[in-house]
Formats: structure tokens, sequence, C-alpha cells
């Protein structure tokens, strides 16, 4: 329970973490792929995340050993559907899709992957998997064919993290979609926050460090940026340094 304890530990101490998604069919090439990874371990990227609702090409395999290859960060499947298991990650986000009604995505996907995974070295993560905002044009909520949770409902977002604490799911991961227009919104960061323990992850949508800082002040744990960083390495160095920020001001050492 490396990971998760990790998450927890940093949770209950209020400290943030920043976690780079990689989606496998993005990368352009090796080259941009190893630059990426040496400014996130330069910068003092948390995490790597890997994944996404559609992988289209046979990238999963490469992208995944290059990562494990140069550098030391943990490497955390976050899979669009059961595909998407690679043995050479660390852990994985096993999803359950709470916010929709899809049985497909709350348990179908889970049960032909969970004799997999018991096969596996791979650390679980049960993860509760809320998609949030007007994103209905995004690829997630296309894929899985769910109605996200609108980002003006903010008790709806909060009884559905309620809920998917009291099933036993040890994080929850709030999801605006992959290039969403607009990420979710603090407001309902916020009210989540306050309804739940676990350790709360959130993306989607986010492009400016201020964002991101406002998704980590309202309450996030965990900040995931991919598109952004596609476009802009420089957003990379920019929420580093926000996080780094935050965490200094707790003047709490791990
Ligand atoms: C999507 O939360 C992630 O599942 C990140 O989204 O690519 O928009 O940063 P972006």
């Amino acid at each position: 329970q490396l990971m998760l304890d990790l998450l927890s530990g940093r949770s209950k101490h209020g400290r943030k973490s920043f976690a780079v998604l990689i989606d496998p069919d993005k990368v352009a090439d090796e080259a941009s792929l190893l630059k990426l990874i040496h400014l996130s371990v330069q910068h003092g990227v948390d995490f790597f995340f890997v994944g996404g609702s559609l992988i289209t090409d046979d990238s999963l395999d490469w992208v995944i050993s290059l990562l494990r290859e140069e550098s030391t960060l943990p490497v955390v499947l976050f899979p669009g559907s059961n595909l998407h298991i690679h043995q050479q990650a660390h852990a994985i986000l096993f999803l359950s899709l709470i916010s929709g009604r899809n049985p497909e995505f709350l348990i179908g996907q889970q049960v032909v992957a969970a004799p997999i995974l018991k096969k596996s070295k791979l650390e679980v993560i049960p993860t509760g998997y809320m998609l949030v905002g007007s994103g209905l044009q995004t690829t997630a909520a296309y894929i899985s064919n769910t109605l996200p949770i609108p980002n003006d409902k903010p008790s709806i977002a909060a009884c559905t993290a309620m809920a998917g604490e009291m099933l036993g799911l040890r994080v929850l991961y709030m999801d605006a979609g992959s290039g969403a227009l607009e990420p979710i919104s603090p407001r309902v960061i916020g009210v989540v926050r306050r309804s739940v323990e676990v350790p709360l992850i959130v993306g989607g949508g986010i492009r400016s460090g201020n964002a991101a800082k406002q998704a980590l002040q309202a309450g996030a744990d965990v900040v995931v940026i991919g598109n952004g960083i596609e476009k802009n390495l420089n957003l990379l160095i920019e929420v580093s340094g926000i996080v780094k920020e935050l965490n200094g001001a707790l003047n709490i050492h791990e």
C-alpha cells in the first residue's frame, strides 16, 4: 500500500502533490517524452499518471518503460478500460465511475480486470471517479456514456463522494475530463472536501498556475495536468513552484 499510504499521509497533513498525466496517444516521440520526464524530476513532480479514456496505438508499453528507466517517480496507471493494465507500472487507480449510471464502468470492467490484478504486483488503489462539469463533449463522458455532475450542483457531488467513501473507496478523483474547456469549480471542490476524509485528486482542463492553485486551495490534495503541459512545458515549472510554496507554508517535513 505504498502509494495509498503516501497519498493518505500527505492528505492528512494538508500536504499537496502534483501529478503529470501522460496520455500515451499524445506523446509525439521519445525525445519529447524524455524532456518531460527530466523536467518533472528536476522540478519535484510527485507522480506520473499514465492513461486516458482511449488509447489507439501501442505506445503504452514504451512510454511506461521509458518512465521507469529515466526516473524513480511512482508510475500510476489511470486506465480507461481493462485493456490499459500494464505490469511495469507501480500502481493502478482502480476506478469506479461513481458519478455515472453505466454499470459497465461502475463494476463491469473491474470484474474483468480483477483476476489479472490479483496476480500482478501492481498496487491497486480503490478510487471513486467522478466526472464533474459541463464537459458533455469530453472523451471521458462520451466513451463512458455517462453525464457528468454539473458544476453548479455541489450537493450532488458531495453526496456522491460521501457514498463512495461509505462504500470503502480510498481515494476520490474529481475530473472535468481531459481537455475540458473549464476546470472544476473551486466551490464544488470545497464542498466535496468538507464532506469526506479520503484524499482528493482533481484534474481536467487546468491550463494555468492560477487554476491549479485555486483547486489546491479549495481542497484538492493532488492536482493533475495533462493537456496544459503538453502545450506549454512552463506550466509544469509554474505548478511545481506553487505546490512547493503551499507545502512550504505548512512547514512539514516528511
Ligand atoms: C484528465 O484529469 C486529467 O483525465 C487531466 O486533464 O488533460 O485537461 O489536464 P487535462
